[in-house]
């Protein structure tokens, strides 16, 4: 039984190519979300953005994430890191003073210049847009704050059918502040891409249910099973708001988006394909046809590797627990990875890191493509002159 049911005739048929890839193949040549919305993988996405999208007039289409993201060369290895923006850097606390997190999402010129100033410092090869996995919440109108030092936080959990039944729905106008954000980014990155990102929708429930951070997820991981029901309505509840979310970055300018199921590694592999990989593949189905190259990413999700990529993906993001050539034999060598720094040696002293960093490429190099990334987001205590030396590194190694 599927517990989750998909979002349309068109989901359910995706829905269905992914969950029996394995025994029916998809189409040589292309990615699972390739084959559905019928693109090649090779450059020549097409779909519903604007010509004057910075992926179509020429700005980011040939850039280096976007060109290793479609498995070509690029011309120089492209870097970014996960939660680049944010503590590390001092011109973040400063422009952040006073403002709480999730006003600071909201406020289009402070979104976007917090969006800028790593890019600014670092010279990486993304901007990752400025936001947080539960901002479709809020402006869903659910009443939920980011506590500092805990996190999410939601004032009333939703645990029942009647609150899932409760829930307000996103509206497209809501959504207004975060097209305006990107469009103001992307008038500012030139041929520097955006990437745009949402939590998957059972990183988005687990908050939800639980009404805040948690370490096990026990009371999302029992609702699947004591209540499938509730659970599926949760879950579908939730891909269709990160979707919306996803779709409103893309096609106001994001020229490529990440899916964030950060505790998808809580999950055994049977429950992950049973309760969570259909209502991934529906949040995504909001966005295929638009053609930007999709990324997913999990921690903890060395078991859940085949299956991520099969909710129909371009490229799949690898934690720091497992080596680049490892995953992609487990991958079959089917997509480009991105990953995998280990946060950790952010704070090694220098020699230690730089030996790391090129142990990560020599592994990648067996991948169709690999973008360089931590293997989770950046530690608020880094020091972020370590983090422009490891971008200098990485791009003083020729692409092979
Ligand atoms: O630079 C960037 O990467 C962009 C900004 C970004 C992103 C991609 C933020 C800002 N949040 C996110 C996504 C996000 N939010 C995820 C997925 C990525 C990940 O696994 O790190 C998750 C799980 C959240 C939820 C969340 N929001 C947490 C984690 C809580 C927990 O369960 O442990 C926290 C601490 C937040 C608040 C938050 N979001 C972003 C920042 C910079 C912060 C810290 C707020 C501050 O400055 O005080």
């Amino acid at each position: 039984m599927i517990a989750v049911t998909p979002a349309s005739p068109v989901a359910q048929l995706t829905g269905c190519r992914y969950l029996l890839g394995p025994i029916f193949g998809t189409i040589d040549g292309m990615t699972p979300s390739a084959a559905a919305n019928g693109t090649a993988t090779n450059g020549t996405a097409t779909g519903g953005l604007d010509a004057g999208h910075p992926l179509m007039d020429g700005r980011t289409a040939d850039s280096p994430l976007i060109t290793a993201y479609r498995g070509g060369k690029p011309s120089r290895r492209p870097v970014w890191f996960m939660r680049q923006a944010g503590r590390s850097l001092p011109e973040y606390l400063k422009v952040r003073e006073g403002v709480a997190m999730l006003d600071s999402c909201l406020r289009p010129e402070l979104a976007s210049e917090i969006t800028l100033q790593p890019v600014r410092r670092h010279d990486v090869d993304a901007a990752i847009f400025f936001s947080d996995i539960v901002i479709p919440l809020k402006l869903a109108g659910v009443a939920v704050d980011i506590v500092p030092g805990v996190g999410p936080v939601l004032e009333k959990p939703v645990r029942t059918a009647a609150d899932v039944a409760a829930l307000p729905q996103l509206t497209w106008e809501a959504l207004e502040p975060i097209r305006e954000a990107v469009r103001l980014t992307v008038a500012e990155l030139g041929s520097t891409p955006l990437i745009g990102f949402a939590g998957a929708p059972f990183t988005l429930a687990a908050y939800m249910v639980e009404g805040k951070p948690s370490r096990d997820h026990l009371g999302p991981r029992t609702m699947m099973h004591a209540d499938p029901e509730t659970w599926a309505a949760l879950a579908n509840w939730a891909a269709d708001a990160s979707g919306m979310f996803l779709r409103a970055q893309l096609e106001a300018g994001a020229s490529a988006a990440q899916l964030f199921d950060s505790w998808a590694g809580s999950l055994s592999l049977a429950d992950y394909t049973r309760f969570v990989a259909p209502a991934s593949t529906r949040a995504l189905d909001h966005v295929r046809h638009l053609g930007a190259p999709l990324i997913h990413f999990g921690t903890g999700t060395s078991e859940l590797l085949v299956a991520m990529r099969d909710v129909g993906v371009d490229v799949v993001g690898v934690d720091y627990r497992l080596p680049l050539d490892e995953a992609n034999r487990r991958l079959g060598g089917t997509v480009p990875l991105q990953g995998n720094i280990d946060p950790a040696l952010l704070s090694a002293p220098w020699e230690i890191l730089e030996a790391h960093v090129r142990d990560v490429i020599a592994a990648g190099a067996s991948a169709p493509g690999h973008v360089l990334n931590l293997g989770h987001g950046v530690p608020p205590e880094t020091d972020a002159a370590v983090l422009t030396r490891v971008v200098e590194l990485i791009h003083s190694i020729a692409p092979e």
